[in-house]
């Protein structure tokens, strides 16, 4: 992607999971906006018409965003921190998920768990590559192995995202490795 293509990305991302209200853009209660408010709304800001729209959803490294079946509605797949209930079924996971975390996150990991902080749930990974890079994002990488079987076993709750990114409200610590 250009720079100007991440640009446009990034403040789709704030805007669609964030701060809809930065340009007067309103998500209904399943997080999803209108696609021509939001080219109207965010014309004072970027540039963007419906075909780099289109283009940015389909590029987006991590399929960040998704237009309903219509293409008259988009919303983000996940990581919003405005109330949303995106409507995703409850799925069993696998016995093992993965997190990539930080290395000085860990003592405060280790007594309150894994909390979603800003988002609604905390982010796990199918896999440790996935795990790695999003860990990196934070400074020097530690993974956590979650016993995601046991935690679905004992009651907890597990969503699978569009884009393939599990979701938990939160892990406790006997479920970490
Ligand atoms: C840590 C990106 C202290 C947690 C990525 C993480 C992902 C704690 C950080 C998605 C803690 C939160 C989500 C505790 C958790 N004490 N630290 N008790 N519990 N943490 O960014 O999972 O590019 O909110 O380990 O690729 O890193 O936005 O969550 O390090 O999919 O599409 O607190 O965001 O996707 O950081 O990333 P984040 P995350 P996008």
């Amino acid at each position: 992607m250009s720079t100007d293509a991440e640009t446009t990305s990034r403040f789709l991302s704030r805007v669609l999971r964030h701060a809809p209200d930065s340009i007067g853009l309103q998500l209904d209660a399943q997080g999803w906006a209108g696609v021509e408010d939001l080219l109207r709304q965010a014309r004072p800001h970027v540039r963007l018409d419906r075909a780099l729209l289109d283009e940015l959803v389909r590029s987006s490294d991590k399929q960040r965003f998704a237009l309903s079946d219509d293409g008259l509605r988009i919303r983000a797949n996940q990581g919003h921190s405005v109330a949303v209930d995106l409507g995703l079924p409850a799925v069993v996971p696998p016995a093992q998920l993965y997190h990539g975390t930080a290395t000085r996150f860990l003592a405060s990991i280790g007594q309150q768990g894994l909390q979603p902080g800003a988002r609604h749930h905390v982010h796990l990974s199918a896999d440790r590559d996935t795990a790695q890079a999003v860990g990196q994002r934070h400074g020097k990488v530690h993974i956590l192995v979650v016993e995601a079987g046991r935690m679905h076993a004992a009651g907890h709750v597990f969503h699978c995202t569009q884009n393939g990114v599990w979701l938990t409200a939160a892990v406790p610590v006997e479920f970490l490795q």
